[in-house]
Protein backbone atom coordinates (compact mmCIF):
# COMPACT_ATOMS: atom_id res chain seq x y z
CA UNK A 1 0.00 0.00 0.00
CA UNK A 2 1.20 3.53 -1.01
CA UNK A 3 -0.84 6.25 0.71
CA UNK A 4 -0.06 9.70 -0.67
CA UNK A 5 -0.76 12.53 1.21
CA UNK A 6 -0.85 15.95 -0.35
CA UNK A 7 0.46 18.60 0.78
CA UNK A 8 -1.83 21.33 2.46
CA UNK A 9 -1.61 24.99 2.64
CA UNK A 10 -2.24 26.00 6.09
CA UNK A 11 -1.95 29.42 7.43
CA UNK A 12 -1.45 28.45 11.18
CA UNK A 13 1.16 26.18 12.18
CA UNK A 14 -0.69 25.31 15.19
CA UNK A 15 -3.34 23.42 13.73
CA UNK A 16 -5.80 25.85 12.72
CA UNK A 17 -5.72 28.06 15.50
CA UNK A 18 -4.73 31.91 15.19
CA UNK A 19 -0.81 32.10 16.49
CA UNK A 20 1.10 35.24 16.68
CA UNK A 21 3.86 34.65 14.05
CA UNK A 22 6.80 33.83 15.29
CA UNK A 23 8.91 30.64 15.78
CA UNK A 24 5.57 28.72 17.18
CA UNK A 25 3.16 30.23 14.05
CA UNK A 26 5.47 29.12 10.94
CA UNK A 27 5.30 25.40 9.54
CA UNK A 28 8.54 24.66 8.65
CA UNK A 29 7.33 22.00 6.58
CA UNK A 30 4.84 23.96 4.39
CA UNK A 31 5.67 23.30 1.00
CA UNK A 32 8.32 20.61 1.74
CA UNK A 33 8.75 17.86 -0.39
CA UNK A 34 7.07 14.93 0.86
CA UNK A 35 8.87 12.43 3.26
CA UNK A 36 8.96 9.09 3.16
CA UNK A 37 7.70 7.07 6.16
CA UNK A 38 8.71 3.20 5.81
CA UNK A 39 5.36 1.30 8.43
CA UNK A 40 3.63 -1.36 9.03
CA UNK A 41 0.15 -0.45 9.85
CA UNK A 42 -0.19 -3.21 12.35
CA UNK A 43 2.53 -1.14 14.46
CA UNK A 44 1.47 1.08 16.65
CA UNK A 45 4.96 2.68 16.71
CA UNK A 46 4.58 3.40 12.99
CA UNK A 47 0.97 4.63 13.23
CA UNK A 48 2.21 7.25 15.90
CA UNK A 49 4.26 9.06 12.96
CA UNK A 50 1.04 9.06 10.47
CA UNK A 51 -0.62 10.70 12.85
CA UNK A 52 2.14 13.38 13.61
CA UNK A 53 2.20 13.53 9.99
CA UNK A 54 -1.64 14.35 9.30
CA UNK A 55 -2.25 16.20 12.37
CA UNK A 56 0.16 18.60 11.00
CA UNK A 57 -0.15 18.31 7.68
CA UNK A 58 3.17 17.26 6.86
CA UNK A 59 3.32 15.78 3.41
CA UNK A 60 4.12 12.21 3.32
CA UNK A 61 4.51 8.83 1.58
CA UNK A 62 4.02 5.94 3.11
CA UNK A 63 5.30 2.50 1.66
CA UNK A 64 3.32 -0.50 3.53
CA UNK A 65 6.54 -2.48 5.26
CA UNK A 66 5.23 -5.70 6.51
CA UNK A 67 7.65 -6.85 10.02
CA UNK A 68 5.97 -10.58 9.71
CA UNK A 69 6.78 -10.61 5.91
CA UNK A 70 10.25 -9.72 6.74
CA UNK A 71 10.23 -6.20 4.58
CA UNK A 72 12.66 -4.58 7.48
CA UNK A 73 15.67 -7.04 6.17
CA UNK A 74 15.85 -6.38 2.66
CA UNK A 75 19.28 -5.52 2.31
CA UNK A 76 17.79 -2.02 0.97
CA UNK A 77 15.91 -1.58 4.27
CA UNK A 78 18.82 -2.28 6.15
CA UNK A 79 20.66 0.69 4.54
CA UNK A 80 18.64 2.48 5.73
CA UNK A 81 18.36 1.19 9.26
CA UNK A 82 20.75 -1.31 10.69
CA UNK A 83 18.50 -2.14 13.06
CA UNK A 84 15.96 -3.63 10.73
CA UNK A 85 13.04 -2.13 12.12
CA UNK A 86 9.94 0.26 11.31
CA UNK A 87 9.35 3.36 11.67
CA UNK A 88 11.65 4.83 9.43
CA UNK A 89 11.28 7.62 7.70
CA UNK A 90 13.78 9.28 4.87
CA UNK A 91 13.26 13.20 5.04
CA UNK A 92 13.10 15.10 1.93
CA UNK A 93 16.54 15.80 1.79
CA UNK A 94 17.49 11.83 1.53
CA UNK A 95 18.75 11.63 5.14
CA UNK A 96 16.70 8.69 7.15
CA UNK A 97 15.63 8.21 10.55
CA UNK A 98 14.65 5.63 12.82
CA UNK A 99 12.87 5.28 16.16
CA UNK A 100 9.09 6.33 16.44
CA UNK A 101 9.49 9.10 19.16
CA UNK A 102 12.49 10.52 17.90
CA UNK A 103 11.06 11.00 14.48
CA UNK A 104 7.83 12.50 15.93
CA UNK A 105 10.51 14.77 18.10
CA UNK A 106 11.71 16.14 15.12
CA UNK A 107 8.44 16.51 13.27
CA UNK A 108 6.51 18.21 15.45
CA UNK A 109 9.66 20.88 15.86
CA UNK A 110 7.97 24.22 16.84
CA UNK A 111 4.69 23.15 17.06
CA UNK A 112 1.67 23.26 19.38
CA UNK A 113 2.57 19.09 19.93
CA UNK A 114 5.56 20.27 22.28
CA UNK A 115 5.26 22.74 24.58
CA UNK A 116 7.09 25.69 25.06
CA UNK A 117 6.74 25.77 28.37
CA UNK A 118 10.49 23.76 29.61
CA UNK A 119 8.98 21.88 32.65
CA UNK A 120 5.96 20.70 30.59
CA UNK A 121 8.41 19.74 27.71
CA UNK A 122 10.64 17.81 30.15
CA UNK A 123 7.29 15.90 31.39
CA UNK A 124 6.45 15.19 27.98
CA UNK A 125 9.62 12.84 27.71
CA UNK A 126 9.11 11.80 30.82
CA UNK A 127 5.88 9.72 29.62
CA UNK A 128 7.86 9.36 26.18
CA UNK A 129 10.87 7.56 27.61
CA UNK A 130 8.50 5.69 30.39
CA UNK A 131 6.61 4.94 27.36
CA UNK A 132 9.43 2.86 25.49
CA UNK A 133 10.60 1.63 28.41
CA UNK A 134 7.79 0.40 30.62
CA UNK A 135 4.54 0.34 29.01
CA UNK A 136 5.43 -0.66 24.88
CA UNK A 137 8.04 -4.02 26.64
CA UNK A 138 4.77 -4.99 27.76
CA UNK A 139 2.08 -4.04 26.07
CA UNK A 140 2.51 -4.15 22.63
CA UNK A 141 4.58 -7.05 23.14
CA UNK A 142 1.71 -8.79 24.38
CA UNK A 143 -0.28 -8.24 22.06
CA UNK A 144 2.01 -9.22 19.39
CA UNK A 145 2.68 -12.39 21.20
CA UNK A 146 -0.89 -13.09 21.45
CA UNK A 147 -2.57 -11.38 18.11
CA UNK A 148 0.13 -11.97 15.65
CA UNK A 149 2.00 -15.09 17.08
CA UNK A 150 -1.25 -17.26 18.90
CA UNK A 151 0.66 -17.78 21.80
CA UNK A 152 -0.10 -17.28 25.33
CA UNK A 153 1.56 -14.32 27.15
CA UNK A 154 3.37 -15.40 30.06
CA UNK A 155 1.47 -13.59 33.41
CA UNK A 156 4.36 -11.46 34.12
CA UNK A 157 4.48 -9.57 31.41
CA UNK A 158 0.42 -9.42 31.75
CA UNK A 159 1.62 -8.05 35.46
CA UNK A 160 3.39 -5.14 33.74
CA UNK A 161 1.36 -4.14 31.20
CA UNK A 162 -1.47 -4.14 33.58
CA UNK A 163 1.13 -1.99 36.09
CA UNK A 164 1.90 0.56 33.01
CA UNK A 165 -2.40 0.90 32.82
CA UNK A 166 -2.47 1.56 36.33
CA UNK A 167 0.60 3.92 36.68
CA UNK A 168 -1.32 5.95 33.33
CA UNK A 169 -4.55 5.90 35.15
CA UNK A 170 -2.71 7.65 37.85
CA UNK A 171 -1.57 10.44 35.59
CA UNK A 172 -4.65 10.82 33.50
CA UNK A 173 -7.25 10.86 37.05
CA UNK A 174 -8.73 14.29 36.65
CA UNK A 175 -6.68 14.92 33.25
CA UNK A 176 -7.78 15.73 29.69
CA UNK A 177 -4.33 14.59 28.34
CA UNK A 178 -1.16 13.99 29.85
CA UNK A 179 0.39 17.04 29.90
CA UNK A 180 -0.78 20.86 30.11
CA UNK A 181 -4.12 21.03 28.94
CA UNK A 182 -4.01 20.01 25.25
CA UNK A 183 -2.88 17.23 23.34
CA UNK A 184 1.10 16.78 22.68
CA UNK A 185 3.20 14.28 21.28
CA UNK A 186 2.73 12.10 24.71
CA UNK A 187 -0.90 11.90 24.31
CA UNK A 188 0.53 11.01 20.84
CA UNK A 189 2.81 8.16 21.63
CA UNK A 190 0.78 6.64 24.62
CA UNK A 191 -1.97 6.12 22.85
CA UNK A 192 -0.90 4.02 19.77
CA UNK A 193 -0.71 0.77 21.99
CA UNK A 194 -3.47 1.62 25.06
CA UNK A 195 -6.25 1.60 22.60
CA UNK A 196 -4.59 -1.69 21.16
CA UNK A 197 -4.41 -3.37 24.83
CA UNK A 198 -7.40 -5.59 24.36
CA UNK A 199 -5.62 -7.16 21.60
CA UNK A 200 -2.95 -8.70 24.27
CA UNK A 201 -5.81 -9.82 26.91
CA UNK A 202 -5.54 -6.23 28.72
CA UNK A 203 -9.10 -5.67 30.09
CA UNK A 204 -9.40 -1.54 30.36
CA UNK A 205 -12.49 -1.85 32.43
CA UNK A 206 -10.77 -1.01 35.66
CA UNK A 207 -8.90 2.16 33.84
CA UNK A 208 -12.19 4.63 33.50
CA UNK A 209 -9.76 7.39 32.86
CA UNK A 210 -7.71 5.34 30.38
CA UNK A 211 -10.86 4.56 28.48
CA UNK A 212 -12.17 8.94 28.76
CA UNK A 213 -8.29 9.74 27.42
CA UNK A 214 -8.16 7.24 24.11
CA UNK A 215 -11.71 8.38 23.49
CA UNK A 216 -10.33 12.27 23.62
CA UNK A 217 -7.29 11.32 21.88
CA UNK A 218 -8.95 9.28 19.34
CA UNK A 219 -11.43 12.17 18.75
CA UNK A 220 -8.80 14.75 18.36
CA UNK A 221 -6.85 12.78 15.78
CA UNK A 222 -9.90 11.74 13.53
CA UNK A 223 -8.57 7.83 14.00
CA UNK A 224 -11.79 6.43 15.78
CA UNK A 225 -12.65 2.74 14.61
N1 LIG B 1 11.84 1.55 19.81
C1 LIG B 1 11.50 1.39 18.43
C2 LIG B 1 10.81 0.05 18.26
C3 LIG B 1 10.65 -0.31 16.82
C4 LIG B 1 10.12 -1.71 16.66
O1 LIG B 1 10.24 -2.57 17.55
N2 LIG B 1 9.56 -1.93 15.50
C5 LIG B 1 9.00 -3.22 15.22
C6 LIG B 1 7.59 -3.05 14.71
S1 LIG B 1 6.60 -2.26 15.95
C7 LIG B 1 9.85 -3.90 14.19
O2 LIG B 1 10.22 -3.28 13.21
N3 LIG B 1 10.18 -5.15 14.41
C8 LIG B 1 10.95 -5.90 13.49
C9 LIG B 1 12.22 -6.38 14.14
O3 LIG B 1 12.58 -5.92 15.22
O4 LIG B 1 12.81 -7.23 13.53
C10 LIG B 1 10.59 2.54 17.97
O5 LIG B 1 9.93 3.14 18.81
O6 LIG B 1 10.56 2.84 16.78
Amino acid sequence: MRCISVPVRFSSWACGRTVAAGARGVNPWEGAMAITIFGDSTSGNCMKVKWTCERLHIAHDWIESSVMERATRTEAFLALNPAGQVPTVVLSDGRPLSQSNAIILHLAEGSDLIPADAYERAKMLEWMFWEQYSHEPAIAVARFRKAFLGETVDERLMERGNAALARLELGLTGRRFLVGEGLTLADICLVAYTRWAGDGGFDLAPYPAVRDWIARVEATLDIAG
